[in-house]
């Protein structure tokens, strides 16, 4: 591959989906020059319907960078959540058990759309459409990236790289063998999602638990639904058409009293995996991982979209801190840093997990252990109050807990969550 251009340049970022996107908006507002390579095109990655809760934490950045002004206009702010099981519904009342946070369903396409244009109306360089994108020179003080854009053959000479190219980018696997340690779990199952064209039939979110599996009423907007299911891991679409989807659906929403969902065309729908999975340290060489890269959380606890922002909120400091100081104190605590928040994350997701699903072929005693916890969080304060401050998102302030072994403390008052 001809090399005809050879561009010099501080951070080069993979992936444009919320972690590359709000990471480069961040760099930008340091004076800090990037380009974001995205393998895709801006229709595709503008219409990929994905995550739609924001926590606190990820709301008040957006606004910090200017960015959250059609959120703020079309979001819609929640205070609580319901647990339903049992044909009984039971709210968890967020705002009230964490002093004042909620969280903001948006979708995570409208987030990508408004940083993009935030981008492109700053003149930073976002490049859709790139082929064939390769990392070297990891361990060097220039790493480059080379990739073929508009068949045109190009090399990024980097200070530094962000891999933000999800789970299943090239990012992660440039990484040498055996530098790495991969945690990962499969669920036995997985989860149906649908994006319909009706009316939300709650005013929250429902999580329902039922002997015939998990399910999930969201939203998007006030004409626009988001349903999920638990289904098997390799479920066939063709098995589910629209019919049998509200069937099974309104029979795990059941309530006493009665409850029916409001139907409408279904305009989207697919199949998620359901995975833990970490990938630690998040950083080798001068190449830093964040988001889906480097960790994968079942949708349950919505974190996914949220956790990728966390990180690259510690990153975008840390790189601030050594172009504006000089010091790589932040940048290597980038990993550790970040895996306290990615652990506790993982934990809560599996929580909610396993509390609200059914394991296929599961032990009876697993299955009462789980109606037990799930039966605590809804009777006992202070199981709801956990639930809730995972659910928005922990204060920052309060979420700081400063490791033992770390070198600097001055680093650490600055970087800390
Ligand atoms: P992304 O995967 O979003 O972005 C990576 C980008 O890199 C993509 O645009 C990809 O095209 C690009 N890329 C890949 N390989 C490349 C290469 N070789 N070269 C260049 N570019 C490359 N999370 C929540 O917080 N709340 C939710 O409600 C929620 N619901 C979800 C529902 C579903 C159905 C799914 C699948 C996920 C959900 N998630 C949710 C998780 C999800 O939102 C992810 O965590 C989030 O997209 C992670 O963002 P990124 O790390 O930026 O990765
Ligand atoms: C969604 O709205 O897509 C959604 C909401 C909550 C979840 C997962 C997905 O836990």
């Amino acid at each position: 591959m001809a090399e005809t251009d050879r561009t010099r340049i501080r951070v080069g970022i993979v992936g444009a989906g919320p972690a590359g996107l709000v990471l480069a908006g961040l760099l930008q507002r340091e004076g800090i020059e990037s380009v974001v390579l995205e393998a895709r095109s801006r229709e595709y990655v503008e219409a990929r319907v994905r995550a739609g809760v924001l926590e606190q934490n990820t709301v008040d950045l957006l606004d910090d960078m200017g960015v959250g002004e059609r959120m703020r206009h079309e979001g819609l702010v929640h205070e609580g959540i319901e647990l339903r099981f049992d044909g009984q519904g039971h709210r968890i009342a967020l705002t009230e058990l964490t002093g004042g946070r909620s969280i903001t369903v948006y979708g995570q396409q409208e987030v990508v759309k408004d940083l993009i244009a935030d981008r492109l109306d700053a003149g930073g360089e976002l490049l859709f459409e790139v082929e064939d994108v390769r990392l070297s020179g990891l361990e060097s003080d220039n790493p480059d990236l080379r990739f073929r854009h508009e068949g045109e053959g190009r090399v990024l000479e980097c200070d530094f790289i962000a891999g933000c190219d999800g789970f299943h980018g090239v990012c992660r696997h440039a990484v040498p063998e055996g530098v790495l340690t991969h945690h990962e779990h499969e669920y036995p199952f997985a989860w149906l999602g649908v994006l319909a064209e009706a009316k939300p039939s709650s005013e929250e979110l429902i999580y329902a638990r039922h002997e015939r599996g998990f399910a999930l009423h969201s939203m998007r907007t006030p004409e626009i639904t988001r349903l999920y299911l638990q289904c098997e891991p390799g479920e066939d679409l063709e098995q589910w058409p629209d019919a049998r989807i509200w069937e099974e659906l309104n029979r795990r929403f059941e309530l006493d009293g009665g409850f029916s969902l409001g139907e409408g065309p279904i305009v989207e729908k697919g199949i998620t995996p359901m995975r833990s999975f970490v990938c630690e340290p998040m950083q080798h060489g001068r190449l830093f991982l964040a988001g889906d890269a480097v960790h994968i959380v079942p949708p349950t606890g919505a974190k996914g979209l949220n956790l990728a922002v966390a990180d690259v909120r510690v990153l975008a400091a840390a790189l601030a801190h050594f172009y504006s100081a000089g010091d790589s104190g932040l940048l290597e605590d980038y990993s550790v840093t970040c895996l306290r928040r990615v652990w506790r994350t993982q934990y809560f997701s599996a929580w909610m997990t396993s509390m609200l699903h059914r394991a296929p072929g599961g032990d009876a005693f697993e299955e009462r252990l789980r109606r037990a916890q799930l039966e605590y969080v809804c009777s006992s304060e202070a199981a709801a109050r956990t639930l809730a401050e995972n659910y928005v998102g922990f204060d920052r302030v309060s979420a700081s807990v400063t490791p033992a072994n770390s070198a600097s403390t001055a680093h650490r008052a600055h970087a800390s969550e």
